[in-house]
């Protein structure tokens, strides 16, 4: 095992790969930039170097100064995270060409996952099934409408260079077919400076389903099963959970072996994840691959029982996998992306410094954060503060522990989607797992809009004060008031912690 790493990252998974390293006896370097000269990451590690103004375009995307600092610290292997540089094999290849050990996979296989129709020909190639449709760029609009006109409508415009949806557009009538392609163009060309574009059968009303894999040096690939990310906004996952409720031992064991395939056929090395749309037939479909530790990490760490940002760190040292090739997951564990938005305006990005941060805690309850006390919270990165992840031995019981760990949570100082989760909680559609990758926008209007009214808020806040009151004991000596009924419980709690912030 190394003995120093660098960590080519910053925030919640720079602190999360620091925490890794210490449980194995690796010391670390944080490379930071001024906006985060005093983050909990930078403190966290046994050294810092800075690299830059607090854009990332001079700082956390400047492969060059992390690869000097790397050299210059005596650092033996670099951690990318994810998001920055994690997928850039020319920054993979710079590390291992300064004789640093990478801790990610082969910048080969991470060029062939990158584009999104090599993917696909690799998927085909392997047996891994794929949505049907084509892998060559289109030509032109007479090409796609007799294309369209073989695999049926809705077709789906996609960019050869795709992902995050860019590039994309849904045609459900053949009249449509000319100028949606010229829109998909345009977006694709704008997006990724590669105007290619190919057909896919459209999925209405799928699941994002993804497994997780990891793969060492020796040949062996493993699965550690799915993780459920349909709730999500604008290609922004909100919630993650594993595993998923439309999953079946049988289906995951086909998924997993899938997922393994693709990896096998990338060459790949290290943690990844094969991404599937799941159909209402429970039929599934091979869409890419991420080739990085991602943040969802956490729900599969909960029911797998494996760190696989420890197990990231050992494959790149050499180590052998000692599990079976697959991992039956046990348990549940859910995952909300605490951010930085307010959805109440229309998540708007909210900034300041965090005044008071009242953690939850308890049994299975994990929080993964990047800030702290005093942080201030600007625009120069990604809006996630933390990461809060919960497990139970059921969904319900799950749910039930985030929905306390939710209430236990208090930021003051920007607004937070602490309040967004909580009605995700409580929602029935989200109870009963009936969600899908369009669940969340067709319900946010309802989620956003369940506002108590304003009378509702008054006698609250009185009542809250009261309640507060009773606690400090202030009652002239008479025995404090009985507890609120069963049902007003939760009520109470939550009207009392907004009595008592602030004193
Ligand atoms: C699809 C699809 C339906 N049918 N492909 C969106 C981003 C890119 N990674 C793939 N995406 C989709 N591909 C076919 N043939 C629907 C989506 C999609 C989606 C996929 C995963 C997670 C969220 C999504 C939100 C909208 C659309």
């Amino acid at each position: 095992m190394f003995k120093k790493l660098l960590i080519a990252n910053r925030g919640e998974i720079a602190l999360r790969v620091i925490r890794a390293c210490r449980d194995l006896g690796i010391e670390t370097v944080a490379v930071y930039s001024d906006a985060d000269a005093r983050a909990p990451f930078v403190l966290a590690a046994d050294e810092a170097v800075r690299i830059g103004p607090p854009p990332s375009s001079e700082s956390y995307l400047k492969g060059e100064l992390i690869i000097a600092a790397a050299k210059k610290s005596g650092a033996e292997a670099v951690h990318p995270g994810y998001g920055f540089l994690s997928e850039r094999a020319w920054f993979a290849r710079a590390v291992r060409d300064a004789g640093l050990v990478w801790v990610g996979p082969p910048a080969e296989a991470i060029e062939a996952m990158g584009s999104k129709t090599a993917a696909r020909t690799l998927a085909i190639a392997h047996n891994v099934p794929v949505v049907p449709g084509t892998t060559e760029a289109l030509h032109d609009a007479k090409e796609a409408g007799e294309i369209a006109a073989k695999f049926g409508y809705p077709v789906l415009l996609k960019a050869a260079a795709g992902g995050g949806g860019k590039g994309m557009r849904v045609v459900r009538d053949p009249k449509d077919i000319a100028s949606s392609l010229d829109a998909a163009r345009r977006e694709a060309k704008n997006a990724f400076g590669d105007d290619a574009v190919y057909v896919e059968k459209y999925i209405e009303g799928p699941r994002h389903v993804e497994i997780q894999i990891l793969a060492d040096q020796h040949g062996n690939v493993m699965s550690l099963g799915e993780r459920e990310c349909s709730v999500q906004r604008r290609h922004q996952k909100m919630i993650e959970e594993a595993p998923s409720v439309a999953v079946t031992p049988e289906l995951r064991r086909r998924m997993g072996d899938a997922a393994i395939a693709a990896a096998r056929a990338a060459g790949y090395v290290n943690a990844g994840t094969c991404e599937f749309l799941l159909d209402k037939n429970l039929d599934f479909y091979f869409l890419e691959m991420n080739t990085r530790i991602q943040v969802e990490h956490p729900v599969t760490e909960f029911v797998s029982g494996i760190d696989l940002v420890q197990w990231q760190l050992r494959v790149a040292a050499g180590e052998k996998l000692p599990f079976p090739a697959h991992i039956e997951p046990r348990g549940w564990a859910i995952e909300c992306r605490i951010t930085s938005e307010d959805p109440a305006n229309g998540f708007l990005p909210s900034t300041g410094r965090i005044a008071y941060l009242h953690v939850p805690a308890g049994p299975d309850v994990r929080w993964d954060s990047g800030i702290d006390t005093g942080s201030t919270v600007g625009l120069h990165y990604d809006p996630m503060l933390a990461k809060l992840i919960v497990r139970a031995d059921t969904r319900e019981l799950a749910i039930a522990r985030m929905r306390r760990a939710l209430l236990d949570l208090t930021i003051v100082g920007v607004e937070s989607s602490r309040e967004f989760h909580l009605r995700v909680m409580d929602d029935e559609d989200f109870q009963k797992g009936e969600i899908d990758i369009q669940w969340l926008e067709r319900r946010l209007p309802q989620l956003v809009d369940a506002k108590p009214p304003r009378a509702t808020l008054e006698v609250a806040a009185v009542a809250a004060a009261l309640i507060a009151d009773r606690d400090r004991g202030r009652r002239n000596g008479k025995p404090a008031s009985t507890m609120p009924a069963e049902s007003e419980r939760l009520w109470a709690i939550e009207s009392r912690r907004e009595a008592l912030r602030g004193g």
